[in-house]
């Protein structure tokens, strides 16, 4: 039980008490005839006056809550900006990328694409949806096609195209593969690739819309892709149950649900008068006339308006697209420069003469790591932002020096020849991991949010250094770098490994 404070603490209390009760009163006191005494005057005044004045305290009060507000208000996450992306642009950044990268070949061929499907001037639906949902007994039911289909799901591996006639329209109808639950899937890459690239996506559904083809809706949508919801293998349903799925559908879609039945084989078991029983394939009855009023009205529009926006998803998905690939690029580049840093700080700690002369090397090396990182992530922040950095990273240093010289001696013991050269390179070893960390650290922290996060950094900084399986990985990666480091060292080094370095 807590104690009772003393009584002559309890009385300065009681005093305190009363003395801001009073100071209260008076100030509420005042308040009040001041407010009187200004209303009082504004009554005498003329009215324009009056209500000028009156109009003035509104703005005041009303300009200062807004500002308090703006002070105050919960932080908004910033919207991507949404400007349209344009080709020249998408170009460019695609030339930028090495040749060698294998996103830049295929995305150049999507912008080429884009004027083939156009020069067609005709209707591309991609028939969209779930593995197994009934998408290419659709699509054979449409165009009169032999297409592989079977209870299995994942059975259309491959994007095809087939034309469906219909009166005097002709539209292309993409059967592609059908989505699951991975979203990592080749295939299902693939067959959102292909409803980007169509006018119209069929969205097509066996039952009741759930998680994974909502997440597929929202994807879709913010593609601005006409998406038609389709309700197919109804003869699976009475009158009363797809009543009620059509109503949920056409909540969830604002747009009711084509109903419809691709047909494919149905098993029966056909009984005959001997008792024997047999098993048979029949085909189904198929029901596509809904489908194909909803196809022909999208082929009586003008294909301009669905153009120019399938040109816009797809080169939005390009944009997207490339900008992973410049991470990736961007990535490979740091890792380069880390590992580049790392061996220069090596070299250093194995010159240095002088005592102390290596961490004045270190520090400006450390420095020239970090601006290289930044520049290549294009933030920039100041010298003394890069100073403090560092400043502060070798302070975090202290407790983790013997973990890591721990680590690299231990590293160097796996390794015939290196473990027996002693304190010195062990140091270098030590350096070199602590380059790495630290480059990693700022790496990862300028991927992530692109710009010089210094509390980010330190904290990477400071987990890599307090982890011993990863600081044995980079003590394991920097042992080839070590040897070579001791090579262009040693008296007789040649010149061509000196070349090699
Ligand atoms: N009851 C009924 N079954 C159907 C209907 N349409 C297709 N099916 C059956 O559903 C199963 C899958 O059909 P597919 O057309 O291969 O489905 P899919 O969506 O192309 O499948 P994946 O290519 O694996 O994604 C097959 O067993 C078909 O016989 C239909 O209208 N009614
Ligand atoms: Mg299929």
């Amino acid at each position: 039980m807590q104690a009772r404070p003393t009584f002559p603490l309890r009385l300065l209390l009681a005093a305190i008490l009363v003395l801001l009760a009073l100071g209260a009163l008076l100030t509420l006191t005042y308040a009040t005839d001041a407010l009187l005494s200004i209303v009082d005057r504004l009554e005498r005044l003329p009215d324009w006056m009056a209500w000028g004045l009156a109009g003035l305290i509104f703005v005041v009060i009303s300009a200062t809550a807004w500002l308090i507000w703006q002070l105050f208000r919960p932080a908004q996450a910033r919207k991507r900006s949404e400007s349209k992306v344009d080709r020249k642009s998408l170009e460019i950044r695609l030339d930028k990328l090495p040749e060698q990268a294998t996103e830049r070949g295929r995305l150049q061929d999507e912008l080429v694409d884009i004027d083939r499907r156009a020069a067609q001037s005709q209707l591309y639906v991609a028939v969209f949806g779930e593995i197994s949902t009934g998408k290419s007994s659709l699509v054979a039911a449409l165009t009169d096609s032999a297409i592989e289909r079977d209870v299995l799901g994942g059975t259309t591996r491959e994007i095809r195209h087939y034309r469906c006639a219909l009166d005097s329209a002709e539209i292309t109808l993409a059967d592609v593969p059908g989505t699951n639950e991975e979203r990592g899937d080749a295939l299902a890459v693939a067959a959102r690739e292909e409803a980007i690239r169509a006018h119209i996506v069929l969205l097509v559904m066996d039952g009741d819309l759930n998680r994974d083809i909502a997440a597929e809706l929202t994807w879709l949508r913010a593609f601005d892709k006409p998406v038609v919801p389709v309700l197919t293998k109804i003869d699976r349903y009475q009158d009363a149950e797809l009543a009620a799925l059509t109503t949920r559908l056409q909540k969830r879609f604002d747009h009711a649900p084509v109903l419809c039945s691709g047909g494919g084989m149905a098993e029966v078991i056909v009984r005959h008068a001997d008792g024997r029983e047999e098993k048979r394939s029949r085909p189904r009855q198929v029901q596509t006339k809904a489908l194909e009023a909803c196809l022909k009205s999208y082929a009586a529009r003008p294909l301009g308006g669905l153009e120019t926006s399938r040109e816009r998803a797809i080169l939005k998905a390009v944009d997207l697209r490339v900008g992973d690939a410049e991470a990736e690029q961007r990535r490979v580049q740091a890792e380069k420069i880390v590992r580049q840093y790392a061996r220069r700080a090596m070299l250093g700690a194995v010159a240095a003469v002088a005592p102390g002369s290596d961490l004045l090397i270190q520090g400006t090396l450390a420095t020239l790591l970090l601006r290289r990182l930044t520049e290549l992530y294009g933030a920039r922040p100041s010298e003394v932002d890069l100073d403090n950095l560092v400043q502060a990273a070798g302070g975090r240093l202290r407790g983790g020096t013997a973990l890591v010289l721990a680590i690299a001696g231990n590293a160097a013991k796996a390794f015939p020849g290196l473990g027996t050269l002693g304190g010195g390179m062990l140091h270098a070893l030590a350096y070199g991991m602590i380059f790495s960390s630290l480059g990693r650290a700022l790496a990862d922290t300028l991927h992530k949010t692109g710009n010089l996060d210094s509390a980010k950094v330190l904290k990477g900084f400071e987990q890599t250094l307090s982890d011993k399986s990863t600081l044995a990985r980079q003590a394991k990666a920097l042992l080839p770098l070590m040897t070579e480091v001791l090579m262009e060292k040693l008296p007789d080094t040649s010149q061509k490994n000196r070349d090699s370095a």
